[in-house]
């Protein structure tokens, strides 16, 4: 059976993703760029500098900015994040979830967060779920981020568990690619046309569960 699962945040166990979106939009008109929806997927799992580059591309600002104001935008966007995410609580958690990690403690299996948040431990607080987390990959320490595997083999490494004993579920592109390359299993939730890499696909959270996971894993 598998040995541990490594869990995304944003858009496996809560939704924080319309927040980030908020705080970019936000910053970005400030620019002049204008933001649609569409241009979220773009953003998701991406971390903070890359999401800030592929903003300004869009909007034609890719070399307008200097080193400091770069830093600064990066700044202004999580201290808008920040308040939109004390907002968050138990009633944010993804359906299905808590149940998840409480039948994966029955049963023995390591639970990790590979989030490419640095937020990820104060958002685990106020949902109330940080203490069934065995490891939590901290992302500044990362060389590469998602679509680099780095984010979830280092879980995998800090839990002693070898790749091809674990599972990883994520909702982005760019996460999906991460733990194929690490050798994992991947499990992608939501839309089939944006992760059609991953080996199983689970349209919600709310299909993911124990039993599912041990049915995927033993027809792999
Ligand atoms: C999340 C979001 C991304 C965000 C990244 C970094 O990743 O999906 O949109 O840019 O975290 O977040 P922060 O600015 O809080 O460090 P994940 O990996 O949890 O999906
Ligand atoms: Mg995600």
């Amino acid at each position: 059976m598998f040995q541990t699962i490594i869990f995304d945040l944003d858009g496996v166990i809560t939704d924080t993703a319309n927040f980030h979106f908020k705080a970019w939009q936000s910053l970005a008109e400030k620019l002049g760029v204008y933001l649609t929806e569409d241009f979220n997927e773009h953003l998701k799992g991406v971390d903070r500098t890359e999401s800030l580059s592929r903003i300004l591309s869009h909007g034609g600002l890719k070399h307008s900015f200097s080193k400091e104001e770069l830093i600064t935008f990066e700044e202004e966007k999580n201290n808008l994040y920040i308040t939109l995410i004390d907002q968050v609580s138990p009633e944010n958690i993804l359906p299905g979830i808590e149940q998840l990690l409480n039948d994966l403690r029955s049963n023995n299996v390591k639970i990790g967060l590979a989030s490419a948040s640095r937020n990820a431990p104060k958002i685990l607080q106020n949902l109330g779920l940080y203490d069934y987390f065995d490891t939590i990959v901290d992302p500044s320490k990362l060389k590469k981020g998602k679509p680099a595997p780095e984010i979830f083999e280092t879980a995998c490494q800090q839990l002693n568990i070898h790749p091809k004993d674990a599972i990883g579920i994520e909702d982005a592109y760019s996460g999906i690619q991460a733990i194929n390359d690490s050798k994992m299993l991947s499990v992608g939730i939501g839309d089939l046309n944006i992760l059609k890499d991953a080996d199983y696909i689970l349209n919600n959270t709310c299909l993911l569960t124990f039993d599912k996971l041990l049915e995927i894993w033993n027809n792999k």
